[in-house]
């Protein structure tokens, strides 16, 4: 073990068995999800509660240390591994999960507590949450407010800052601000919560938050339909949007993710035909919203299949065509990752476009494209791109996306994967009111060195 005074007075503070330094003990902290995000730490700090990440950050403030705060580590954007000698604070410790408020439908949860330890608890108490996602068993309350999370249920509940009614953070000082009273209207000065959500672990450590609950519905209805392409599952989904109040989900992946989900899970295909596009569309309400949801599909014409679920088996049947395409990419090699989102207006130009522009640009490369069709969000994978073309067609990609009106980041954040792009969608006066916020609370530019701006 190397010799760190830094590491000794954070093992003084949090205590000895919380700061990991050997290197057995590092691995799974300095790789990401998508194994494409690799770096050194200086070591882990692993604290329990606000009180001990605040006595991190003020040792590290003081040694002037960088540090990567870390929840689960599944996001995709490689904001959650060290890049070389930075702390990493893992949050995984801080795991307090408060009483369901049931009055006013809140509940006060610390960073660590993952999205499914936070689901099983509020249903306990008849509530539900609002953000969904495939990596639930993992993602964190914390990571998911840093990257302000989407997922499947954006088009009904909104992302991940909609569900933030306060918090508590670290700033890079080692002092905490702290807003968990829960009082839904409170406009006494800026909303530090609402800008620490997709701040992406740059202006602080997020500890503990207070969320917004929603209904807990025990009715679902989910369809999974064939399409001949996006036009016809776009027309679909304006027609369920304008329909049914009770949807929830409209979700889109492709026959080449259909083929690698099922090769990879080990599963039969939905029908026995291959369609230009799949939607998956999901109502949910107090009652059975099947009969809303069939009604509005009766109407639409180019519908070539559909399987149609209410059970919970058959329904997760169903969603995991969907849900299992980031694991079945995963096993198929690194992929580059690019989140995405264009206009609904630009959506069908958007996906014939990108793939003639893969097909010339990358021909050794295998897209996957797939996302959350209700928000124009794809997620464009790529596989087998040789690592010396990921700059020129990462560029052209997020090119296209900008010249199409859309957001080169949709829901994962700019992480160290984007920050050179930034500007093809934000001006530079955008720039530099963020830069002068990032100074303002971070002077010494030591949360998450690297990313949202170029080092
Ligand atoms: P981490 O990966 O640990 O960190 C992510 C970022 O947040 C980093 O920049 C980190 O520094 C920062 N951070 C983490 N914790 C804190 C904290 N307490 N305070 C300050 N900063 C912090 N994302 C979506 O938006 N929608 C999806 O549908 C979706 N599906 C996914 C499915 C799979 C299978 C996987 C692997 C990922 C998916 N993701 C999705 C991405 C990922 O799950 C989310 O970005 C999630 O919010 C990350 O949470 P985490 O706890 O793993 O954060
Ligand atoms: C999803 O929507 C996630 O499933 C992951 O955001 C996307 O793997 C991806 O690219
Ligand atoms: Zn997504």
């Amino acid at each position: 073990m190397t010799p760190d005074p830094l590491a000794d007075a954070v093992a003084e503070a949090i205590g000895v068995a919380h700061v990991l330094r050997e290197p057995a003990e590092l691995p799974g902290y300095e790789t990401d999800w998508t194994r494409r995000f690799h770096g050194k730490a200086r070591f882990v700090a692993r604290p329990g509660d606000t009180g001990e990440c605040a006595a991190v950050l003020r040792l590290c403030a003081e040694a002037g240390a960088a540090i990567v705060p870390q929840g689960g580590n599944t996001g995709l954007v490689g904001g959650s591994v060290p890049r070389g000698g930075e702390v990493v604070l893992s949050t995984l410790r801080t795991q307090q999960l408060g009483a369901v408020d049931v009055i006013a439908g809140q509940v006060t949860a610390d960073a660590g507590v993952t999205l499914e330890q936070l689901q099983t608890h509020v249903r306990t108490a008849g509530f539900d949450f609002g953000v969904d996602l495939a990596a639930r068993g993992s993602a964190t309350v914390g990571g998911m407010v840093a990257t302000n999370a989407g997922g499947t249920r954006v088009l009904r509940y909104g992302s991940m800052r909609e569900q933030v009614l306060g918090l508590q953070a670290v700033l890079a000082d080692g002092s905490v601000i702290s807003r968990l009273s829960g009082v839904a209207k409170d406009n006494s000065g800026y909303d530090l919560p609402a800008l620490l959500a997709g701040s992406e672990g740059t202006l602080a450590a997020i500890t503990r938050v207070r969320l917004r609950l929603i209904p807990l519905y025990g009715a679902r209805a989910t369809v999974l339909l064939g399409l001949a392409g996006t036009r016809a599952a776009l027309d679909v989904a304006a027609a369920l949007r304008r329909r049914c109040p009770s949807l929830e989900s409209l979700e889109v992946f492709y026959r080449e993710g259909l083929a690698l989900v099922c090769h990879h899970a080990g599963i039969q295909p939905p029908f026995a035909a291959s369609h230009g596009a799949y939607l998956v569309a999901e109502c949910a309400g107090q009652r059975d919203p099947s009969e809303e949801l069939l009604a509005a599909l009766a109407d639409c014409p180019g519908i070539e299949d559909s399987a149609f679920a209410v059970d919970r088996g058959r329904r997760s049947a169903l969603w995991a065509y969907r849900e299992r395409h980031t694991e079945a990419i995963n096993a198929a090699g690194v992929p580059v990752k690019l989140d995405v989102a264009v206009p609904l207006a630009q959506v069908v130009q958007f996906e014939s476009e990108v793939r003639l522009l893969l097909a010339e640009e990358a021909p050794a490369a295998r897209p996957v494209l797939f996302g959350h069709l209700a928000e124009g969000n794809f997620h464009v994978n790529l596989l087998g791109l040789a690592e010396d073309g990921e700059e020129r067609v990462t560029g052209l990609v997020l090119g296209l996306v900008a010249q199409l009106g859309g957001s080169i980041s949709s829901e994962h954040g700019i992480g160290i994967a984007k920050p050179a792009w930034l500007s093809l969608t934000r001006v530079p006066a955008d720039i530099a009111a963020m830069q002068a916020i990032k100074r303002a609370l971070d002077p010494a530019g030591l949360m998450n060195p690297g990313v949202i701006f170029p080092k």
